[in-house]
């Protein structure tokens, strides 16, 4: 059997394949974009929305969290932006006889593509105890449903309030004060399960939790390392940036499982020459063993260590700290278990070395790759002591470039959404507001869950994003989702967690980066901060999907003043009537953001916030320094017979939006259950290409999970490695799986073995 789609849905998956492609974008790419654009909002639309994009009196696209230049092109988007757009801007409509006509039954049975393809939310709707359908609710009412279930909890640390990192600065921060008023520090976020490691591993060793390069410095690197990370998909404009580096002299070297389209080749859309030649990327692939990058690494670290004038002494003296326990673990690194974890050849690690040699300006840029392994924060931690060696931060044109998803997350975290605040931002929002924030640790995402699935948490509130969609252990995170008393929804689009929800639940549907945003002291603007800490403006100019859609903002304010009523001496009303005033409020609380308002009108392109180890080659770690480590290098062991399967995204998607079931780039095409597996190694599990098989995740306590129904295709994957998308294969990580300190899903490295499917 090809295709198990949920039943009812008339989506039927069914993958084709076709060659894998070794460039990515130029003219194709624009016109798939476009594409998409056209069919959900028309040409006019179309035209109108797309010249906003990324313009700096427009608004950020929802897409990724990579900068715009200073210089923008007519079109600053890229093909999956342009998807993004058009996903939001859609004049589909899901409105209240929709749900008359869907109970969440039905819906539970659809596929997450359908559910999106539905349109835009139009009216905030509630489902009661016992009750199969969503029904038309007054904002009075769902607020008042709200504050009824928050205030009748024993403690405020049953309620969690994630956020998707879609969410502006300005309704951020009110969120994370509203839950600090409340009590409670529990604010999960999409970062738990994306660039979590790379912040641990950042903030112990440098002592900020960011990236420490701007785009400026990509343009002027000699060498840049791109491990585990598809930009040509998930970052298309940071091709640009590799060009323009490229064409400065720079090397780049990628490091990863899949030989991405992006990387090998890219064919700039926005220049005449790059639509039709393109220009090749990568100059060294190593095509390494998935989580084999901290053993790569460590070794490299050995070997600069060994060469004569490699170490940027006066680096490693005035800054650093942890020199000599480092350089000992390091210099134990040995050839032989490197070969074994990383299943490259020595040649190509000497090749690797002699290229880091020769640079002095070198920039290591990481995604999911490296993040979302049982080791991750070893492994990034490795990365920076490579940098460390060679005095490669805080110099121009060099130093780490943790590559951020959604166009906020970081924004998000910067505005205090984290389970886990420093006393600092406590202490300085306690004082700005007059009250006293809890200051015990909240739960994080898989925390969470946990909680859900052991009734210590039953209230859920979302601000965006997909939460039982994205999140691991699908069955495991559904039922602890079902335990809860209330489930509330703040989206623009329908998706699998409105479907799956507590006792009573809400959808309270809200404004897009691209609507018009109307309050009473007139037109406002929210802003957010990039992947390199640039912070800029973002304003709608389309109007809202529906009249009785509220904002972000104004949605937490509402619930604030319905939750916590005469208590709350903070001036919600006035943050709703003019986001300004939300932003005074940051100017006082979030260091780098004085003068806010002032700095916004003064070049609304925006403002950099500062980053001291770039900056000044200052680190505000526990000791001072820059921090070098000596973790033990760890590996993923595969059983005889079995695969180490990562969970990716495919060209077609936005997290678990799906856009479509093409794959162009790797050669899908019509359906998204395949799985990817080396020829050899497909061949003597016995396992032809286009067989069907089901995944079957193994975990270390024994437990079994399975994924039915997966077309197997020969693809150039690393050996004993296999690839297959999120969110359909989430059900095959475990809810325990996940990284050391960082806690984030091990979505990376999963060992799987693969079974012949039942009706093949
Ligand atoms: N169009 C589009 N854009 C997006 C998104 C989207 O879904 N669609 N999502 C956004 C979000 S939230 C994020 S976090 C980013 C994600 O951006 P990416 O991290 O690029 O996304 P993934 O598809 O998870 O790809 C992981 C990459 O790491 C490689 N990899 C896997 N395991 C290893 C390993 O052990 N070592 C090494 N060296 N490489 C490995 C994979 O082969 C793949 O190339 O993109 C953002 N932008
Ligand atoms: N197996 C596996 N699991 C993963 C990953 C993986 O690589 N493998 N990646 C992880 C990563 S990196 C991430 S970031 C998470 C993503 O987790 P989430 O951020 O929770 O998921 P998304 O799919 O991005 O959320 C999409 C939904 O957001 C809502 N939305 C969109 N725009 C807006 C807006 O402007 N406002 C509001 N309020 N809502 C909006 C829409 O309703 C849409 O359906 O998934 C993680 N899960
Ligand atoms: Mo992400």
């Amino acid at each position: 059997m090809a295709s198990k789609p949920p039943a009812g849905d008339p989506v039927q998956d069914a993958p084709q394949v076709t060659a894998v492609q070794h460039a990515a974008a130029g003219l194709p790419g624009v016109v798939h974009g476009l594409r998409a654009s056209q069919q959900q909002m028309g040409l006019g639309r179309t035209a109108r929305t797309l010249l906003k994009v990324n313009q700096k009196d427009g608004f950020d696209c929802p897409g990724c969290a990579w900068p715009e230049g200073d210089k923008r092109h007519v079109a600053e988007f890229c093909e999956n932006g342009a998807k993004a757009v058009a996903e939001e801007a859609t004049l589909r409509r899901v409105t209240p006889s929709f749900f008359a006509g869907h109970p969440v039954s039905d819906l539970a049975g659809r596929s997450g593509y359908w559910l999106g393809q539905q349109g835009r939310i139009t009216h905030p709707v509630y489902l009661p105890e016992g009750a199969d359908r969503y029904e038309p609710v007054s904002w009075e009412r769902a607020f008042e449903i709200i504050a009824d279930e928050l205030t009748a909890l024993g403690s405020a640390d049953e309620a969690l309030f994630y956020t998707s990192g879609r969410t502006s600065n300005e309704a951020a921060f009110l969120l994370q004060l509203f839950a600090r008023e409340f009590g409670t520090n529990n604010l999960p976020d999409c970062s738990n399960m994306c660039h979590e490691s790379s912040g641990s591993a950042l903030t112990e060793t440098l002592g900020v939790g960011k990236g420490s390069v701007s785009l400026d410095d990509l343009h002027r690197a000699d060498l840049i390392i791109v491990a585990g990370q598809n930009p040509g998909t998930n970052h298309p404009r940071m091709l640009s940036a590799l060009e323009k580096a490229k064409a400065a002299g720079a090397k780049i070297i990628s490091v990863n499982p899949l030989p991405e389209a992006g990387l090998e080749r890219f064919k700039n859309p926005q220049t005449p020459k790059g639509l039709i030649k393109g220009a090749a990327l990568t100059d060294l692939f190593l095509q390494i063993r998935i989580g084999g990058d901290q053993a790569l690494f460590r070794l490299l670290n050995r070997l600069v260590l060994e060469t004569d004038g490699a170490v940027d002494e006066e680096f490693v003296r005035t800054h650093t700290h942890g020199y000599e326990e480092f350089a000992a673990a390091a210099r134990a690194a040995d050839w032989d278990e490197t070969l074994a974890a990383t299943g490259l050849s020595r040649d190509e690690i000497e090749r690797a070395l002699r290229m880091v040699l020769d640079s002095r300006r070198t920039i290591v840029c990481w995604a999911m790759g490296l993040t979302q392994h049982k080791h991750s924060v070893p492994t990034i931690r490795e990365v920076v002591n490579l940098l460390l060696l060679r005095g490669a931060i805080g110099r121009p044109g060099a130093g780490v470039c943790p590559v951020r998803g959604h166009s906020n997350v970081q924004g998000d975290r910067t505005m205090g959404i984290f389970e886990r605040p420093t006393d600092a931002f406590l202490d300085a929002l306690d004082k700005e507001f007059g009250i006293t924030s809890p200051r015990h640790h909240g739960y994080d995402v898989v925390r969470s869950i946990q909680a859900l699935r052991d009734g210590e948490a039953k209230v859920f509130f979302a601000m965006g994003g997909n939460f039982v969609g994205a999140t691991p252990d699908t069955e495991v995170t559904e039922a602890a989702m079902r335990r809860a008393r209330l489930t509330v929804h703040v989206s623009t689009k329908l998706n699998r967690s409105h479907a799956v929800t507590g006792t009573r639940a809400l959808i309270l549907p809200t404004l897009g980066r691209t609507d018009k945003d109307v309050q009473a002291s007139g037109r406002q603007f929210v802003t957010v901060e990039d992947s390199m800490g640039l912070v800029h403006a973002s304003r709608g100019n389309l109007p809202p999907a529906g009249p009785a859609l509220l904002s972000e903002p104004a949605i937490v304010a509402r619930m604030a003043r319905a939750v916590l009523g005469a208590a709350s001496s903070t001036p919600w009303e006035e943050f709703e009537r003019d986001y300004a005033t939300i932003r005074d409020r940051i100017a006082r609380v979030v260091p780098g953001f004085e003068d806010f308002n002032a700095r916004l009108a003064a070049d609304p392109g925006g403002f950099a916030l500062p980053h001291a180890p770039r900056d000044e080659r200052r680190f505000p770690t526990a000791t001072g320094k820059a921090n070098f480590t000596a973790a033990p290098v760890e590996y993923p062991r595969v059983p005889e017979g079995r695969l180490l399967l990562q969970t990716l995204r495919s060209h077609d998607q936005y997290n678990t939006t799906v856009y479509g079931l093409d794959d162009r780039y790797r050669g899908i095409k019509g359906g998204r259950r395949v799985v990817l597996v080396h020829p050899e190694d497909a061949r003597e599990l016995g396992f032809a290409d286009g067989a069907y098989a089901d995944i079957v995740g193994e975990w270390t306590d024994g437990t079994e999970r399975r994924a039915p129904g997966f077309r197997v295709v020969h693809y150039p994957t690393a050996r004993g490695c296999a690839a297959a998308y999120y969110p359909e294969t989430n059900v095959l990580v475990p809810l325990d799986a996940t990284a050391d300190v960082s806690n984030t899903p091990a979505s990376k490295s999963v060992i799987v073995r693969l079974e012949q499917s039942p009706a093949d």
